[in-house]
């Protein structure tokens, strides 16, 4: 006998089918089970269709201030200890190494180009001073084929799968090796061989669009995941909404991993948001949710890893809280001692970096010591020094090639546009740079 949930489940089934033309398969009654307490209508149980829980005669309102914050997962305490064996990732010497290298890398990059924007030969740069364990962490739990939607501030990841220091240089400088052909500004790098959708600046547009594709993953059984990193000013967005919701609803293998470090700009986050951070977000929207601590990478590796599984495993999202912290400007467009103390840097700066704390880590393992440190450095200096000088001598790309790339066949009002373009050049061209550029056809 069909029960009151089953004829509710069944009517809307049917309205479903009449209207969104949804097939409803013919043994649907038999396949509803009911547990036998809800068999019938029970007057002192909620049978509301929003919500799953209970009466209560207590009139109480929920305040976050009621709860303990989420607690902060780490595996390594600050001086790089295990805190709990049983949590140790047990990675070889050889991962832990690369992961060693990597955020060194990425330091010494960003030191280059941070400068070299000061100097004025790019336009703009953006640090990841503070973040490298996000990114390393993460990175490394991943699978290369999955899929990654950034937001600007994750070059850690590019470089833990291969991204090359030449690549990194070229898109900076915009030249004519850049894959973007220099339309894009600095750090918006984007790689189809590396799975890494090309960033946009545009806060959160990653996000639905990481919920998306990961619907797709799920359509096509693929056995991969989708991973969108954001920042926690970007969850402000109203774009974070929807990606959160639809891929809770739809259920998508996407791991929503927000580095929490502090500040949207010139915004702290005690003016961003009232409750308990990011993570506290992620039960409302059904999502399975941990926060870590983004200094320790172990940790962040521990937790992208089971994020993985959750998603493949149950089919559904997850959202990882990176706790770290921004220690360089945002950008390069950006003073921060206008807005926090250089007590308050330093502190992260000094005592409470993810580098710091994998360097002692590795030194207690007997992997590393002052000597090997003296000598990576001086050899990673000279690596992103000889990438910078590259393609800083490249030529950009011929200006007429602005107008590629969107039309299979180009329409004739953009035609006309490359033809005015190129008689404005060819009369005014002693007001333009036009030998750092690469030649244009018939001038
Ligand atoms: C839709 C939109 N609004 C505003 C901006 C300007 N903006 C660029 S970055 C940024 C702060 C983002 O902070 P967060 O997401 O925490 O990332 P973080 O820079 O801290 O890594 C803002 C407001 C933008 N790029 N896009
Ligand atoms: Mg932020």
């Amino acid at each position: 006998m069909t029960s009151y949930f089953g004829r509710k489940f069944l009517q809307t089934c049917f309205r479903l089918s009449k209207y969104q033309n949804v097939k409803v398969p013919l043994q649907a009654s038999r396949h509803i089970s009911v547990s036998p307490a809800l068999n019938h209508f029970e007057e002192d149980r909620p049978v509301f269709p929003g919500s799953r829980s209970n009466y209560t005669p207590a009139l109480e309102f929920l305040r976050s201030d009621m709860y303990d914050g989420i607690p902060v997962y780490r595996v390594m305490n600050k001086k790089g200890e295990i805190i709990q064996k049983d949590q140790d990732p047990q990675l070889d010497d050889d991962t832990v190494l690369k992961m060693y290298h990597d955020m060194t890398l990425l330091n010494t990059m960003d030191r280059v180009l941070y400068d070299s924007q000061r100097q004025g030969r790019i336009s703009f740069y953006m640090t990841n001073y503070g973040e490298e364990g996000t990114h390393i962490g993460s990175a490394a739990a991943l699978d290369p084929g999955d899929l990654v939607f950034a937001q600007y501030r994750e070059a850690g990841v590019l470089l833990w799968r291969g991204f090359q220091l030449d690549e990194f240089m070229n898109q900076c400088y915009g030249n004519n090796e850049d894959a973007g052909r220099g339309r894009q500004m600095p750090v918006h790098y984007g790689s189809k061989n590396l799975n890494f959708v090309t960033i946009s600046s545009t806060l959160a547009t990653q996000m639905p669009q990481a919920s998306g594709a990961a619907y797709a993953y799920k359509r096509a059984q693929n056995g991969k995941c989708v991973i969108c990193y954001f920042g926690e000013g970007a969850a402000s967005e109203g774009d974070a909404h929807a990606a959160f919701n639809f891929a809770s609803t739809l259920d998508c293998p996407v791991i929503f991993f927000c580095r929490n470090n502090g500040y949207a700009i010139s915004t702290p986050t005690r003016d961003q948001y009232r409750g308990d951070g990011i993570a506290s977000r992620g039960p409302g929207y059904g999502m399975a949710t941990v926060r870590v601590d983004g200094n320790d990478v172990f940790a962040v590796y521990n937790a992208t890893k089971a994020a993985r599984n959750v998603c493949l495993n149950e089919m559904r999202p997850v959202l990882i809280e990176a706790m770290t912290y921004r220690i360089g400007h945002h950008s390069t467009s950006d003073d921060s001692s206008a807005y926090r103390s250089v007590d308050e840097v330093n502190y992260w700066d000094k005592e409470d970096h993810p580098i710091a704390r994998l360097r002692a880590h590795i030194v207690a393992r007997g992997l590393w010591n002052d000597d090997k440190e003296k000598s990576w450095k001086r050899i990673t200096r000279k690596r992103v020094l000889e990438a910078f000088s590259k393609a800083e001598g490249r030529k950009k790309c011929n200006p007429e090639s602005m107008f590629d790339d969107v039309y299979d066949v180009v329409p004739d009002h953009i035609q006309k546009q490359r033809m005015e373009m190129k008689a404005h050049v060819n009369q005014y061209k002693e007001h333009y740079p036009l030998k750092l550029f690469d030649k244009m056809s018939g001038l």
